[in-house]
């Protein structure tokens, strides 16, 4: 290897070392404090990870254009969480080939105890994969992404 080459090794290495890894996004604000768990575990095992709240009904295009950038960016594992008809961890898988796991949430307005969210991150069709963890479990889902990142 070039001298040259080296050097712009090292500098893509030192650059890509703060560079987020996991990207955790959320269908609402009134999600953080149970996403941020996922956060927590995270950091506290010095993984990079960004967060954001973005949802796939009421900011579809957002959520359409951070998945499909997602990759580019240098993450290597999204984690999705949202309750009611939880539609942001199977959008996520549409948009992006990364692996998705799916965090279901309960809430004020949760029908059958948060079943109904359960059941929207879990029933995707063949092809389109969310891997999902139990209900508000973002710590599980942080412990899985772990596991992705080291396999
Ligand atoms: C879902 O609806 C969100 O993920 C949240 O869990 C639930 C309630 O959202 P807000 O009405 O609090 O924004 O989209």
């Amino acid at each position: 290897m070039s001298e040259q080459t080296e050097t712009m090794t090292a500098d893509l290495e030192a650059l890509e070392e703060g560079a987020p890894k996991v990207g955790i996004i959320m269908g609402s604000k009134s999600d953080m404090d149970e996403m941020q768990k996922a956060g927590d575990v995270l950091a506290e095992n010095g993984v990079d990870y960004e967060i954001r709240v973005m949802s796939a009904h009421r900011d579809p295009d957002v959520v359409a254009d951070y998945c499909h950038n997602a990759r580019m960016r240098g993450l290597r594992v999204l984690i999705a969480g949202a309750g009611l008809s939880a539609a942001l961890p199977g959008v996520a898988a549409a948009h992006s080939d990364l692996p998705v796991i799916g965090v279901p949430l309960s809430s004020r307005l949760s029908a059958a105890g948060g079943l109904d969210a359960i059941l929207s991150v879990v029933q995707m069709p063949p092809g389109v994969p969310v891997a999902a963890v139990g209900l508000d479990n973002p710590r599980n889902a942080a412990h899985l992404a772990l596991r992705i990142l080291k396999a």
